[in-house]
């Protein structure tokens, strides 16, 4: 992502990304782990939406961004019953195809 758009974004995600980490600090079930995920990523397209970018590239900030969420909150947390050598790789390989998926029925839902 352009460090312009990051710097016109930042303060949302930052805050988006706080939030979440707020979220997951008492434990999450997987389920409920995956409802946040899902969150972050429509509240991401929100954020990333005001941009004047295009939208290949807003697609990619997104994508950036959901990448920087796993790493930063999702891979540090440790899960209850699911050691980290399993879930850490498992939501790895997920989380950017969901986001994908996501990303293109959001903006299909705006008519975009
Ligand atoms: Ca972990």
């Amino acid at each position: 992502m352009r460090a312009d758009f990051y710097e016109l974004i930042k303060g949302e995600v930052t805050k988006l990304f706080a939030e979440a980490h707020q979220a997951m600090s008492g434990g999450l079930r997987m389920s409920e782990l995956w409802t946040l995920i899902e969150s972050t990523i429509e509240s991401l397209v929100t954020i990333v939406e005001q941009l004047p970018a295009s939208g290949a590239e807003k697609k990619e900030a997104v994508l950036e961004l959901i990448d920087r969420f796993y790493d930063e909150e999702i891979r540090p947390l440790d899960m209850p019953l699911v050691p980290d050598a399993i879930f850490d790789p498992m939501i790895g390989a997920a989380i950017r195809p969901l986001a994908s998926l996501l990303i293109d029925a959001i903006v299909a839902a705006f008519g975009k």
